[in-house]
């Protein structure tokens, strides 16, 4: 009998030691995302939380593309995920238009896509799995409605300076929509240009010093960018033109990077309205939630919120990510 005990505890010591050595492989879940750039703080810290959260540790491999603002390259990238038959496909697309080929042909491969960051305008929404981002007209609405309040005391005409992202991207064309509804219901309220940033910082500056060679009458910058909003200060401080808390010109800006907030606190933004870049962790989930079957829902918009030199201190600038 006790001969058969150790027996048995020798084979259960070998089963338990073969158990260790191989342990079920697992397979990687291979993603391909099409990046539409780099243009901005906000896609550099979309795209940091993207590949963190798409790791191999995570449990996938990732083929990533940066298209460098030109739909036509993610175009090509998501034909090269296509061919090298890829389980999931993410798109952070550069505009809204254009897409209605290039999903069709995912879909006849069975490669299921997510729509990250703006949105795609297609004829069949069945062609995509689902789009997370942010609520864009919801912001431009949050901004609108901070300026009236600030504007209540002022005398006379609200001559504002738009400054728009890259046209055709959701998060333009909302932005954009928010103040024009706006400048349309106030009476006083009115353009003093709407000039092409791009959403980069470099593009901003340019539009804004050469308008300001020619005007220097405004009262406010509406910006639907913080990048834009730090070329357009530049050009102002050119200008010898004040801004910010006590200055002549009331500013606003969109994403509310680190950068953003710590001048915001400054009192040098007198608005930031937040743009949430960190969706990689909830990309993930999306991808688990799919392998797992779960039903997910067609449109997810995240929550954000946001801040005035009254509201920020040094604790939530501390807590920023990005
Ligand atoms: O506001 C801007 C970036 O689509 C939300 O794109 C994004 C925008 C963001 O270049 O900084």
């Amino acid at each position: 009998m006790k001969r058969m005990l150790s027996i048995i505890a020798i084979l259960a010591l070998l089963l338990c030691g073969c158990a260790q050595e191989a342990p079920p492989e697992q397979e990687l879940t291979k993603v391909g995302f099409s990046q539409l750039g780099a243009e901005s703080d906000w896609r550099v810290a979309n795209t940091d939380s993207m590949i963190a959260a798409l790791s191999e540790e995570n449990g996938y491999e990732l083929l990533y593309d940066n298209a460098r603002q030109k739909q036509a390259n993610q175009l090509v990238a998501v034909r090269n995920f296509i061919v090298q038959g890829v389980d999931i496909i993410v798109i952070a697309p550069l505009e809204e238009t254009g897409w209605d080929t290039v999903l069709q042909e995912a879909k006849n491969a069975h490669i299921p896509v997510i729509i990250v960051d703006r949105e795609v305008a297609v004829e069949d929404t069945g062609r995509y799995l689902t789009q997370i981002g942010s609520d864009f007209l919801a912001e431009g609405e949050q901004a609108v409605s901070w300026l009236e309040k600030a504007m209540a005391q002022h005398q006379g005409d609200v001559s504002i300076l738009h400054i728009q992202g890259t046209y055709g991207a959701t998060a333009q064309l909302l932005r954009t929509k928010a103040i024009e509804e706006a400048v349309q219901a106030h009476e006083n309220w009115h353009f003093a240009a709407q000039l092409p940033g791009d959403f980069t910082e470099t593009k901003g500056y340019e539009v804004v010093r050469d308008f300001l060679a020619e005007n220097r009458d405004i009262d406010v910058i509406y910006s639907e960018n913080d990048n834009m909003t730090f070329g357009a200060m530049r050009a102002l401080d050119e200008a010898g033109i004040t801004y910010g808390r006590g200055g002549d010109v009331t500013i606003i800006s969109f994403d509310a990077v680190r950068r953003a907030l710590q001048l915001c606190m400054e009192g040098k933004i007198d608005l930031c309205v937040e743009c949430s870049p960190l969706h990689g962790p909830r990309v993930d989930e999306l991808i688990r939630q799919y392998l797992a079957g779960e039903p997910i829902p067609k449109q997810i918009f995240v929550e954000e919120t946001i801040f005035t030199p009254d509201t920020l201190t040094p604790e939530i600038l501390a807590q920023r990510e990005y």
